[in-house]
């Protein structure tokens, strides 16, 4: 039987240089046979996107569960599509998934919202084979050039949220780097040079590009 797809996310803090990172895995992906697709997330284009664009931009308020679950939806809305994709050889890439979902609702202080609750949406998911998280101190973030003019692009919002993406990680690497549902968590030191990040990503990437056997999982179900 053909292998399916391998489902590989990239998160980040903000500054990590996951944009730069993303694009140029997704170049190395697009020069091997395999085809290979692109989500970013959230996906502003949508009508679910749209609502969380105004959000982002400070151009409406929203309730912060109401949200969460608008983040969320806004990955059901694409679960089947890459569901198919994978199912049919192709390369799923994600910039950013439910484990930012999480970790940027768990971080706001005054909403209250636990760990638990802002997870569970989350749960059944299509669970990516990999997850590459590009960790970078805060304060060194900052150093490469301040943050932009968005909700949660400020210092002490990365650094909650740096708490969080750690737990998960943590969470997820408990079974020795393969989580049961979960797929492979790996932090990667994002204050390394552009080049060297890339080739530590693409170590990781490269054993997945001939395809996966195993079945494809549903997060922490
Ligand atoms: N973000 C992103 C969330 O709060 N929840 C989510 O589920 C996702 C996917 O949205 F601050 C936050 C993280 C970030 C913002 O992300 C937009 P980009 O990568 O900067 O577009």
């Amino acid at each position: 039987m053909a292998k399916r797809g391998a489902f590989i996310v990239i998160e980040g803090l903000d500054r990590s240089g996951k944009t730069t990172q993303t694009g140029r895995l997704l170049e190395q992906l697009e020069q091997r046979d395999r085809p290979v697709q692109l989500f970013k997330f959230p996906d502003r284009t949508t009508a679910i996107g749209k609502m969380i664009d105004g959000y982002l931009r400070s151009q409406s308020d929203l309730d912060d569960r109401a949200i969460h679950l608008l983040f969320s939806a806004n990955r059901w809305e694409i679960a089947s599509t890459i569901t198919n994709l994978l199912a049919s050889g192709t390369t799923v890439l994600a910039d950013r998934y439910a484990f930012s979902g999480i970790a940027f609702s768990a971080s706001k202080v005054t909403a209250g919202l636990t760990y638990e609750w802002c997870r569970s949406p989350e749960i059944g998911l299509p669970a990516p084979d990999l997850t590459v998280f590009l960790d970078i101190d805060p304060e060194k973030a900052r150093e490469r050039g301040g943050y932009g003019d968005e909700r949660y692009e400020k210092e002490e919002v990365q650094k909650r949220v740096r708490g969080v993406f750690d737990r998960i990680g943590k969470e997820m690497g408990s079974r020795a780097g393969e989580s049961e549902s979960g797929g492979r968590w790996v932090t990667v030191d994002a204050g390394h040079e552009k080049d060297i990040v890339q080739g530590i990503i693409w170590r990781l990437v490269e054993p997945l590009m001939n395809g996966v056997e195993n079945p494809l999982m549903r997060l922490w179900e």
